[in-house]
């Protein structure tokens, strides 16, 4: 029998910068609904990304001294990382920058335009570079803000190729009728509904007054609009339009995991390219809420996001996995403190779920020698017979119909993407297996050596545990790996959902579990010591973008850091942020020529101010070209958001000058 197919994926996320718990959010959030689909019978794809083309890019690079290419491959580098540590399992983790997807995509801009879709205009009105989005002035926030973000919104005046929006206006609205859970939940299909109903022009799909992206296929001096570009990745990381087998297989029953501020994008743009590219439309855009740190937006100038690598660190991928997915419904915007994250590591994983098993466990190894006990005869014979369960075993039926009931629960749960009511059930059904244990007491039965209703009693009691960690196991991978491991039991994938119910294990396996899941954390004691250290992402202008690693002294001295006398400097022709200075480091690189560095400085620096100025440079950095500048070198200077500062040396320090 041929298994159900589901493709799921997270926005392909920008590279201007590290991941923060809201990035986190989503990735864990289809990692889960892909984890449980797979155990319970479905062939699953999981896609994710980054978006590296255009203006927002192009910027961060330049603003850093680097090529978008460069900063792209960088920050790469740390998504895949993290989303190691956090146990993502996807099958694609797509880049804009790939060339399978360039080539697809300008097939696909080619379609729109043979189809009559595109055409040639001029675009006048205003951009937000962080948003990547166009707006006309009735749509500005009061103060001529871009409404979305309320940041600064450029004038643009420019040739572009535009996409006739307009004409899908009646389809979209059709098919958002037709399909209610194409757009989820359903109070942000109401916002699309009137947003389309308000009217839709024209979209402008190409830019041109800047290289980073891909080219429109037949006007090189246009680089396609960065959306169309990186909503494309959902179907070039399926092989469309290259190579399509798994475009075949997974497109269409296609789940879009989206934050509330990209619903737009998501919802009309991108139905609308595939409709004019004759492309089946996915079966949702699911536009969950956004997280706020101790009460407040998270933002750089806030330098409040919240690292998931030092909450890793901290307190283990599953506790993370775990109070993200169940803190709020997924739909609604949620709250990160510390004080809350750490009470339900102590209450709901340390006492009610790590006690669970480590108290059958233990009672295993001490009445059992570590071999799990069959049922009895008695036992499992009356199980066959519901009335007569009820009748001989009241306890124990109770937990039968509890995980009924808990299983029809979560399944319905994950097909609305509740993952929070989900894990209240699978808490509940916890809840009640520890009170199974109370009331059963099994230490009593000990006393008064009945050995047959001693082995019944753990073995129901260790199954309803494995049952809970393996209804846990797509929110808590790495925890139910270890427990299955100590427990001696494997998880196989289930051919639905309906085996969820089935006991795990008969009993004969040797157990080794002795180990605590969840180590109680005392919340004073984390926060004193989390108040001397950093704990947010910062950025990389702030420079504390990474979680500190040490270098050896060795290391370190690789790179030269030398004194460099500026004696001369312009400014890169089209840059707004760049200078190309001439440097004299007295011969100490080999060369009595000066040295080429470009600098992002200009924000702060006219050519003129740093004229004369000794200060610190990286003096080996590779060489690279930067805006067509091959630049020998690398200037030191701290950028505090608002300006920089180089940093100056005293007149006498002669160029050449080794810093240490
Ligand atoms: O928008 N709370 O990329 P992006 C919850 N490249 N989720 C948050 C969040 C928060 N505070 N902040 C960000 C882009 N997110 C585009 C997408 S897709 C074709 C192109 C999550 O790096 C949320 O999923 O800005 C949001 O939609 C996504 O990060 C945006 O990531």
């Amino acid at each position: 029998m041929t298994k159900p197919t589901l493709h799921v994926t997270t926005p392909m996320y920008y590279v201007n910068d590290i991941a923060h718990i809201g990035h986190a959010y989503t990735t864990i959030a289809g990692d889960v609904l892909c984890r449980y689909r797979r155990m319970t019978g479905y062939d699953v794809f999981y896609t994710t990304g980054t978006d590296e083309h255009g203006q927002k890019i192009a910027e961060a690079a330049e603003g850093r001294g680097m090529t978008p290419k460069q900063l792209a491959d960088t920050v790469v580098t740390k998504f895949v990382d993290l989303w190691d540590t956090l146990n993502i399992d996807y099958q694609s983790f797509s880049r804009t920058t790939d060339v399978g997807h360039k080539a697809s995509v300008q097939k696909e801009f080619q379609s729109m335009f043979d189809n009559g879709d595109i055409y040639l205009g001029k675009y006048s009105g205003y951009y937000c570079v962080p948003c990547e989005s166009f707006w006309t002035d009735t749509q500005l926030g009061e103060g001529a803000v871009c409404p979305s973000c309320n940041r600064g919104v450029k004038i643009v005046e420019e040739d572009s190729y535009f996409f006739r929006l307009s004409r899908y206006q009646d389809k979209l609205l059709q098919h958002i009728k037709d399909n209610p859970s194409f757009i989820q939940p359903e109070a942000r299909r109401n916002e699309v509904v009137s947003f389309i109903e308000s009217g839709l022009n024209d979209l402008s799909v190409s830019r041109t007054s800047f290289d980073w992206g891909i080219h429109v296929p037949f006007d090189n001096k246009h680089v396609v609009y960065v959306w169309l570009d990186a909503l494309s990745s959902y179907i070039t990381a399926l092989g469309y339009g290259t190579s399509d087998a798994n475009f075949q297989r997974y497109w269409g029953n296609t789940i879009h995991l989206v934050g509330k501020d990209i619903l737009r994008f998501h919802t009309i743009y991108w139905p609308a390219f595939l409709m004019s590219m004759g492309v089946e439309l996915p079966k949702q855009v699911f536009a969950h809420g956004w997280w706020t740190v101790e009460g407040q937006k998270m933002s750089k100038s806030l330098g409040n996001a919240i690292n998931p690598v030092e909450l890793v660190n901290d307190f283990g991928a599953d506790a993370v996995r775990y109070f993200l997915l169940q803190t709020m419904p997924f739909g609604n915007d949620g709250n990160f403190s510390y004080e809350v994250f750490i009470s339900k590591i102590n209450h709901d994983l340390s006492n009610d779920y790590g006690n669970l098993v480590n108290r059958v466990a233990q009672m295993v190894h001490k009445y059992f020698n570590s071999v799990m006990p069959h049922l009895s005869t008695k036992h499992s014979d009356a199980r066959e017979n519901p009335e007569t369960y009820k009748k001989l075993f009241p306890l124990e039926h109770h937990l039968d119909e509890l995980l009924d009931q808990t299983v029809r629960t979560v399944d319905a749960s994950m097909d609305t993407l509740s993952f929070n009511e989900a894990l209240k059930a699978i808490r509940a059904y916890i809840s009640a297996t520890n009170k199974y244990v109370d009331a059963a007491k099994p230490w009593t039965v000990a006393t008064e050596g009945d050995m047959d209703r001693l082995g019944d009693i753990l073995n129901r009691a260790m199954n309803a545990s494995l049952l809970a960690t393996r209804l846990l196991s797509p929110f808590m991978p790495e925890t139910a790996d270890k427990v299955f491991v100590l427990l001696g039991v494997e998880n196989p994938l289930l051919a639905s959902s309906e085996k969820l119910k089935l006991d795990m294990v008969s009993g004969g396996q040797k157990i080794t579990f002795n180990t605590q899941l969840f180590p109680k954390v005392d919340a004073k004691v984390f926060l004193a010591k989390r108040g001397a250290t950093t704990s947010t992402t910062g950025n990389a202008t702030t420079g504390n973008a990474d979680v500190v690693s040490t270098v050896g002294i060795d290391e370190f001295f690789k790179t030269q850091i030398l004194a460099g006398k500026i004696m001369a400097a312009t400014a890169v022709p089209k840059s707004s942020k760049l200078l190309q200075l001439s440097v004299d480091f007295g011969g100490a690189m080999g060369t009595a020529e000066n040295a080429t560095i470009v600098a992002g400085v200009k924000k702060t620096y006219a050519p003129e101010d740093l004229v004369g100025k000794t200060v610190a440079f990286a003096a080996n950095i590779k060489p690279t070209k930067i805006m067509g500048v091959l630049s020998q070198g690398m200037i030191l200077a701290v950028d505090n958001g608002t300006r920089h500062f180089v940093m100056e040396l005293d007149d006498s320090v002669v160029p050449g000058t080794r810093i240490k």
